[in-house]
């Protein structure tokens, strides 16, 4: 999944897609890189970012999401909103990639409901202007796998389809370093929520602060997210091995490589060795 954020503040990328124009042609690059669905947002997400109004986001995110579909490209739009959310999807989005699932609007279940389109339901304990004030957890993945239960069991009740869900931990979003390290390393049971199947998982961890801090300089000063993209390849490969179903990534050629080198080692694995 490649990002388009139509945004002037998102964190790694705020401001340069900005432009309509510019937008569809990064997101016509990225699919051509690779990328089975571009994600388009119009609302940052970053640690502290203030709420847009929805006909903001709305005039953010239509020129983008109706050129890219007209295009032929496979879209999902990336918000918090049911009005955003129909819009898009009588536009023709594939996906709706709610960051709050289903927590920040309570029509947003129903509408994707109907839609039958499938829903990404992110872990996410409230808006980014203080979110990490919420990184308080004892045990990280059985409390984020308890809430996405929660909110899977809320959602199914209000009509989506259990076959559409898609889970994500929500890296970064109240979590901190460790908290995003010890759910990347316990991805199957991020997957397996209950006794029934496993719901495939999306993992966006590119270019986010917790790998400019690993990465930081002697003196600790972290590292600047552009030169990040290493470390976001490693946790594809790595998180495509243990089983994510989706990477959410800006840059696309060498992750689209990593998750091929991932899906090679799951197939030798579970073939054995003969
Ligand atoms: N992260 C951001 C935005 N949308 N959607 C999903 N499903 N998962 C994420 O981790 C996620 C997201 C924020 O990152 P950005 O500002 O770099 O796009």
């Amino acid at each position: 999944m490649g990002v388009v954020n139509v945004t002037p503040d998102s964190f790694s990328d705020g401001g340069r897609w900005f432009d309509a124009k510019a937008a569809i042609e990064h997101g016509l690059e990225l699919a051509a890189q690779g990328a089975d669905i571009i994600d388009v947002g119009g609302e940052s997400t970053r640690p502290g970012a203030q709420r847009v109004p929805a006909d903001e986001e709305l005039r953010r995110v239509k020129p983008v999401i109706t050129g890219l579909v007209k295009a032929g490209v496979t879209v999902s739009v990336d918000t918090m909103r049911a009005q955003v959310a129909g819009w898009a999807v009588e536009a023709g989005v594939s996906l709706v990639n709610d960051v709050s699932g289903g927590l920040a609007d309570p029509y947003m279940p129903r509408l994707v409901a109907k839609s039958g389109v499938p829903y990404v339901v992110m872990h996410w304990r409230g808006h980014s202007h203080d979110m990490m004030q919420r990184a308080v957890y004892a045990d990280v993945v059985r409390e984020v796998r308890e809430e996405l239960r929660r909110r899977v069991d809320t959602v199914v009740d209000e009509g989506v389809d259990p076959a559409r869900i898609v889970l994500d931990p929500g890296l970064g979003f109240a979590k901190r370093p460790a908290h995003n390290w010890s759910l990347l390393t316990r991805l199957p049971e991020i997957a397996s929520l209950g006794d029934g199947p496993s719901f495939p998982v999306l993992i966006g961890a590119s270019r986010k602060r917790f790998l400019g801090r690993l990465l930081a300089a002697p003196d600790g000063t972290p590292r600047p997210f552009a030169r990040c993209d290493g470390a976001t390849v490693a946790v594809t490969a790595l998180a495509a091995a243990a089983g994510a179903w989706c990477v959410r990534v800006h840059e696309v050629p060498q992750n689209v490589d990593a998750t091929r080198v991932a899906m090679a080692w799951r197939g030798a694995g579970e073939a054995g060795d003969g």
